[in-house]
């Protein structure tokens, strides 16, 4: 098992930078059993704030204007509180309700980013 909060993030291309700020960060070594929790809601809700409250760090950056500040999804591994051996992924989203982004974008990145971090052939569960 990895350090608590360095696994998961795919390292961005030199020829990414232009549009890095916007990529979303895959997890580029899933596992069986991850729990991957999507923190959504409406820009300025207080997503990226919540992931840093229950985290107890500074990982995920917090707005202080009108603009949305989250502009990619980003996963936040840890080992599972309630059993170890497992990984806990809070998901870091973009706002919903933003003028930076269209609703219907932000979910299919949602299911995209979802899809990418799952096993080829693997079933996931989807809650909401
Ligand atoms: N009063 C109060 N302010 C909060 C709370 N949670 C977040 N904020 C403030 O709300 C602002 C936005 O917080 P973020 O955590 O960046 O919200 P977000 O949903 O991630 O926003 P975007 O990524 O910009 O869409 C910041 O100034 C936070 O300090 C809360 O529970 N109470
Ligand atoms: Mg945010």
């Amino acid at each position: 098992m990895g350090n608590k909060l360095s696994r998961g993030a795919k390292k961005s291309k030199p020829q990414d930078e232009v549009t890095s700020k916007s990529r979303d960060e895959l997890l580029s070594d899933a596992c069986e059993g991850d729990i991957i929790v999507l923190v959504m809601g409406t820009t300025g809700a207080g997503r990226s704030t919540l992931i840093n409250s229950y985290l107890n760090r500074d990982v995920a950056q917090v707005g202080n204007s009108l603009r949305s500040c989250t502009l990619a999804l980003k996963p936040f591994p840890i080992p599972c509180p309630q059993d170890i051996r497992r990984w806990l992924v809070l998901v870091d989203t973009l706002g919903f309700n933003s003028s930076d982004h269209d609703d219907t974008e932000i979910l299919r990145r949602m299911v995209a980013w979802l899809k990418s971090s799952s096993h080829p052939g693997e079933t996931c569960d989807y809650k909401i």
